[in-house]
């Protein structure tokens, strides 16, 4: 089993992976740690990550980046139509209303889902871990942004899945850091808990978690965060300083051209970085458009100005993390921010404004969401060895069921009364499991949806559970209890749903039988909803609160209706009844999500297209083979081959050396992977034996200076 961590960046990605030392980072192909999320068409093959970067400025339009923006929103979302009128590519609504993006691939243009290019993207990163660890990578933790929607969240699994990936969990970035900052501490206080508040500014947003730590466990409190907060944001403040700048004493508006805009914006963010060090930067670029050079300067205070737009939102998710986590700056006993976002000096004087104290970077600010990944992949692992150290995740967001009353209801008008209840509050532990009962006389419908959708840029409603049909042996209505799960992903589904009839049963043996099965039950139960902490407390507690509204809404008194408490009865007072359970079938729709037959289509075309990746890299290789061959028998023949071939001879042959050199150039240029092999095979025939006579000669010769030698 593999253990290996992902930070899929906006614009970075990272690859840590566990090995018996310790966590490392690894490095992809180019001796980077850090590999560009792009994904970049081309006419007979992709190019992704460093290659994909490398050929965005020679390919915009084909050249697919800010997947992480992209991936489960609605086309409509008003985020997503921000960011696509500042991204080269192109992308439309699709006939779902969600967006397609489009790229001129082997010739032709298609379209594709950001599940998709994710799941390019996770696929490159899984070969970088894979050449690293020299085994296959299949297990592995991957982080997501606290705020991701369930949509989203189920989108992150389906473009692993698509890479070949299975991922144990899908942990909140900021929660891996905080694991990454906590496993190592021998410190950590036993009582009082020391509180720390995390502050992430990546290249799109910005996270904060604040969490509690305590001698081997860390509890995380609250979340805030600003979906559209991050280093882009400096970035494209420079681009509008300079456009209009340029404008003027230019006369180009380089928002007319898409090449010239990818070149700005990338000169604003070397700009950006330089400002970080430096009092001043120049920003000069040759030929940007109309064939003019242009030439501009900033100083840290006129970016400083430009960017209090930006600065000004800082303070908003830190006060919101704050006052969900009940706690004052006071209370905040260290603060570390890590993300390369939060490099700009300016972000640092408001957090130190705001804690009134300054933020430590204690942590490897790139690299901690990958590491912290890579742990928790390790803890999940049974093949690590990992110091005791439990997570208690908090969820960001409250999630309802709602129903319709039930169908004998109706004829009073009940049906049109809508009922919901909060299953899963917000701050509710990660993962968790909670039983609702129901009563109903036939196949009936449940949603799952948000319980408040502001600034939220999704719809309500996530998913609709059909339950039935089901048959039940006495009454009008059965007694059903449904299960819903909050997985370890944060992903919230109907689990189950269980016809539950009493019989009467006569033989006093089943007492103990049935004691056996209610106290297994419960236990598994409690073990769901709190399995770090093993705290039964929260589980009775939340059954109760959504028995309550069941209750009332089926106008059944309320001790008739506590799913948990129930059981617990039924094993003390009532020996004799005995509890039936059936499954009842389960039907389900998540608005939004690929169904599982386009997710094995999407594998089969990932499939194809890495198939045709690896033919052209292997055609490369083969071509660059031959160039390679006529390059250095050209040098032995003039060298050290000179006296083993005769002179007309290496006349015919240096000649047709030049005559491939040229056809590489030309005609060979483009030619298959065996083509090139057979070209090889061609030369070779002449180069190979002159090559034998030169070993052999060799050879004797060692042979006499051996001799020579024992003389
Ligand atoms: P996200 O977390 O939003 O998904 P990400 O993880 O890819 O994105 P990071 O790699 O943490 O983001 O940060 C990238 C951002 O940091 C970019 O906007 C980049 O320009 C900025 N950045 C990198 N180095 C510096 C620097 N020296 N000074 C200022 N900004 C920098
Ligand atoms: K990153
Ligand atoms: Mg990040």
């Amino acid at each position: 089993m593999s253990v290996v961590g992902f930070d899929f960046g906006n614009e970075n990605c990272l690859v840590a992976v566990a090995r018996q030392r310790g966590i490392d980072v690894v490095l992809n192909d180019e001796s980077n740690r850090e590999t560009p999320a792009i994904v970049c068409f081309g006419d007979k093959q992709r190019f992704i990550g460093t290659a994909g970067a490398a050929s965005t400025m020679m390919n915009p339009k084909n050249s697919i980046s800010q997947i992480k923006r992209l991936i489960g929103r609605q086309f409509s979302d008003p985020e997503l139509q921000r960011d696509i009128k500042s991204l080269p590519f192109s992308v439309t609504e699709g006939p779902d209303g969600y967006p397609l993006i489009h790229a001129n691939y082997l010739g032709e243009v298609r379209a594709f889902t950001p599940t998709q290019v994710m799941g390019m993207m996770l696929s490159n990163l899984k070969g970088i871990a894979e050449k690293n660890l020299n085994a296959a990578v299949v297990d592995c933790c991957i982080g997501i942004p606290v705020y991701f929607t369930d949509l989203q969240r189920r989108a992150v699994l389906d473009a692993a899945t698509i890479a070949g990936l299975h991922p144990l969990h899908l942990i909140h970035e900021t929660t891996a850091t905080a694991l990454a900052y906590g496993i190592y501490k021998t410190d950590l206080p036993e009582n009082e808990p020391l509180n720390v508040a995390f502050i992430d500014i990546g290249h799109a947003s910005m996270q904060v978690c604040i969490a509690g730590f305590k001698k081997g466990q860390l509890k995380v409190l609250s979340h805030g965060f600003d979906r559209s907060l991050g280093g882009r944001d400096f970035d494209e403040a420079l681009f509008h300083h300079f456009a209009t700048k340029f404008k003027d004493e230019y006369k180009i508006d380089v928002s007319q051209n898409a090449k010239a805009s990818l070149r700005l914006r990338a000169a604003c963010e070397k700009v950006k970085k330089v400002l970080s060090a430096n009092p001043v930067a120049p920003l000069n670029i040759e030929c940007l458009m109309d064939e003019k050079d242009v030439r501009g300067v900033i100083k840290r205070e006129e970016f400083e100005e430009i960017s209090i737009p930006i600065l000004e939102r800082v303070k908003r998710p830190l006060e919101k993390a704050l006052s969900d986590a009940g706690l004052t700056v006071e209370d905040v006993h260290m603060v570390e921010v890590v993300g390369s976002g939060s490099r700009v000096p300016a972000m640092i004087k408001i957090l130190t404004e705001f804690f009134g104290k300054e933020p430590r970077r204690t942590m490897n600010a790139s690299e901690c969401v990958s590491r912290g990944c890579a742990l928790q992949c390790a803890i999940l692992s049974p093949t690590f060895k990992v110091r005791e150290f439990q997570v208690h995740e908090s969820f960001p967001f409250s999630i309802s069921l709602a129903w319709k009353g039930a169908a004998s209801d109706a004829q009073n008008g009940g049906a049109e009364n809508q009922q919901s209840t909060i299953v899963f509050p917000k701050g509710n532990l990660i993962p968790s499991v909670k039983a609702l009962t129901f009563y109903r006389s036939g196949t009936f419908s449940v949603d799952v949806q948000y319980s408040d959708v502001k600034d939220l840029h999704a719809p309500p409603k996530i998913s609709t559970y059909t339950n039935g049909p089901f048959q039940s042996s006495k009454g009008e209505r059965s007694k059903l209890k449904v299960k819903v799960r909050l997985n370890l992903h944060g992903v919230v589904s109907v689990e189950s749903a269980t016809l539950l009839e009493e019989e009467e049963v006569e033989v006093p043996v089943s007492k103990e039988k049935s004691q056996e099965t209610a106290k297994m039950d419960t236990d598994k139960a409690s073990a769901e909803a709190a399995p770090a902490s093993g705290d039964s407390d929260v589980n009775m507690q939340d059954a109760k609160e959504t028995t309550d509204a069941t209750s009332t809404e089926n106008g059944v008194p309320e001790s008739a209706d506590k799913p948990v408490q129930m059981e617990t009865d039924s094993k003390a007072e009532a020996p004799k009844k005995k509890v039936k359970k059936t499954n009842v079938p389960l039907s389900e729709v998540v608005y939004g999500a690929l169904k599982s037959l386009e997710v094995e289509k999407a594998v089969e075309k990932e499939f194809e297209m890495a198939l045709q990746d690896r033919v052209m890299e292997e055609t490369k290789d083969r071509k660059n083979a031959v160039e390679s061959y006529v390059y250095d028998m050209r040098n032995k023949l003039s060298d050290k081959y000179q006296e083993y071939i005769i002179d007309s001879e290496r006349e015919a042959f240096l000649a047709k050396l030049q005559e491939v050199e040229d056809w590489l150039y030309e005609d060979g240029e483009d030619e298959t992977k065996g083509v090139y092999l057979a070209k090889l095979d061609e030369l070779k025939k002449v180069g190979d034996p002159v090559e034998v006579r030169y070993k052999e000669s060799l050879e004797r010769g060692s042979v006499i200076d051996q001799l020579g030698y024992c003389i």
